[in-house]
């Protein structure tokens, strides 16, 4: 049982390294702490890598008003042309979502 999960998850991340080098489809992690709300409806990049301390600025470039709730905590409103940044001081793998687009935009970032 515990043999066959590992495999499993194996080979999974086999499949996630050959598609790494497809572009924007791609949701290998980028290192950095700028994201942008694109045009449209979209957090550019999704997933992205930092480390403990740093702080993350999500930055509205779209026509709309989206929102950045890390985790379920506080929603932080942002309006067309404007930043949030929200620090993150533990590692940790968040998870985070415009609570006005909820089934479109959502990403992660994975604090080191
Ligand atoms: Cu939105």
């Amino acid at each position: 049982m515990r043999s066959s999960l590992v495999l499993r998850a194996a080979s999974l991340a086999a499949i996630v390294f050959a598609a790494g080098c497809g572009g924007s489809g791609s949701s290998e992690p980028v290192a950095t702490t700028e994201v942008a709300m694109a045009k449209s409806y979209r957090f550019d990049p999704k997933t992205i890598e930092i480390e403990a301390g740093e702080r993350v600025t999500w930055t509205n470039g779209d026509n709309f008003t989206h929102t950045v709730q890390v985790d379920g905590q506080e929603d932080h409103k942002v309006e067309r042309g404007e930043s949030v940044s929200i620090a993150f001081p533990r590692a940790g793998t968040y998870h985070y979502v415009c609570t006005l687009h909820s089934r479109d935009m959502e990403g992660e970032v994975t604090v080191r």
